[in-house]
């Protein structure tokens, strides 16, 4: 056989329990008696040991998985990786005491945030959110959605995608970018929503989607930043430039946020914790997936649960993420995030390892590529050293990743 091929070589997984998360397979998707075979970095076969066909049951390479279970690589479908500094300061000071107005009257806040990724090139914004995402692909993640929305003006916005959009070339992952410049009102436009959006955010969008760097449109619908009214201009931006969007709806109270986003097909509306049954019904309609938060949920010690058996009623779908962001949710592990999915929301094992897998990718729109252990998928597999699939939602702070395969890649921890 010529070794040349070796890149594009041939691998086969045996011995191995499957949750490929298929949803015709029931829950999970289990095959207990499993086999995965991968050809040029593709699923070319993933089922029953017992019906692999007899030209994929050689490969260059055999790895006996030794009942060890596998699953689809994670995906966080809601990250704002990329940014300078952090607000563990703040955090401090809450806890002796300081309220968030006195912190942003001191400086602090979603403004220091700003300040610190303006600061910071685009070599050193990548600096700074590589630990971040290595700790994600440590647990079995491999797509990450990444957003801008701490620069707060053309350049600096462009310039967290860009750093964004370098972690692709510098480690084994799929990021998907997300132009966020409609996340927060910077000073010098308080009180102007609509200046600075007609000046920063449009404009801005014109020149991030002419350099490839825009995957899909965000905003932050809140009385604390934009109204659905001036999120819609933003939707229409986004529209006539064929990119689709998704929303922070509902987070702090209901605006009605969900609906607006559904009415413009998003691909996801987030947090969510004000929404009503109008609203999960209007996104299941849709198609719009809930990307619930928990990690944001638990650091502003939130009370009010996001609305989980209006969601099921209406059948949206439901997946989880990370929300990783220096303010309210500085969190870098999508295992801890299905626990506390589980514990906080009492979502389900099916719901949560669907939430980081299957939905995740929809909420991503890259079903087509990724999210289920599924032949002509990409070849993304994680490999866990579980006897049950509830070990991966039931404990906490510990990480049972045996390996991680990339595209056919297996990475070594
Ligand atoms: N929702 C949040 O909770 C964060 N952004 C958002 O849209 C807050 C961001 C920060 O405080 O830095
Ligand atoms: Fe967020």
């Amino acid at each position: 056989m010529n070794r040349n091929a070796d890149m594009e070589g041939s691998s086969l997984w045996r011995n191995v329990r499957l949750a490929t998360l298929r949803e015709d397979l029931g829950p999970l998707g289990v095959i207990e008696k499993g086999a995965v075979a991968v050809r040029g970095g593709r699923i070319v076969y993933a089922g029953a040991a017992g019906d692999l066909p007899s030209d994929l049951s050689s490969a260059d390479q055999v790895i006996d998985c030794e009942g060890r279970w596998m699953t689809p690589t994670l995906i966080d479908c809601h990250t704002h990786l990329v940014h300078g500094g952090n607000r563990a300061r703040e955090f401090q000071l809450r806890l002796e005491g300081a309220t968030y107005e006195e912190i942003a009257r001191a400086g602090g806040g979603i403004v220091s945030t700003v300040q610190a990724t303006n600061a910071l090139s685009v070599e050193e914004l990548v600096a700074a959110a590589l630990p971040r995402l290595d700790a994600l692909l440590l647990e079995g993640v491999s797509t990450v959605e990444v957003k801008s929305g701490y620069g707060l003006n053309i350049d600096a916005e462009l310039k967290m995608l860009r750093a964004a959009r370098q972690l692709e070339r510098l480690r084994p992952v799929r990021i998907l970018t997300s132009y966020l410049a409609a996340h927060a009102t910077p000073p010098e436009y308080k009180g102007r929503n609509a200046h600075y959006i007609a000046d920063v955010v449009l404009p801005g969008l014109s020149r991030a989607h002419a350099e490839g760097l825009v995957d899909a449109v965000d905003g932050f619908c809140e009385g604390i930043a934009f109204s659905p009214a001036e999120m819609a201009r933003v939707f229409d931006g986004a529209r006539a430039l064929g990119l689709p969007v998704k929303l922070h709806a509902e987070q702090l109270s209901n605006l009605g946020g969900a609906k607006l986003a559904a009415s413009y097909g998003a691909l996801s509306a987030d947090h969510l914790e004000y929404l009503d049954a109008d609203g999960a019904a209007a996104m299941a309609k849709a198609g719009t997936v809930a990307v619930l938060l928990p990690g944001a949920f638990y650091t502003l010690r939130e009370t009010q649960l996001p609305p989980v058996e209006a969601l099921r009623a209406a059948q949206t779908r439901i997946a989880i993420a990370t929300d990783c962001n220096p303010g309210t949710s500085p969190l870098t592990s999508l295992l801890l995030t299905m626990n506390m999915s589980a514990t906080l929301f009492r979502l389900t094992l099916e719901e949560c390892l669907a939430g980081v897998t299957r939905e995740a990718a929809r909420a991503l729109g890259i079903l087509q590529e990724t999210g289920t252990l599924e032949a002509g998928k990409s070849a993304d597999l994680a490999v866990w050293n579980i006897e049950a699939p509830a070990e991966l939602i039931y404990r906490i702070g510990f990480n049972p990743l045996s390996e991680r395969v990339f595209k056919g890649e297996r990475i070594a921890r």
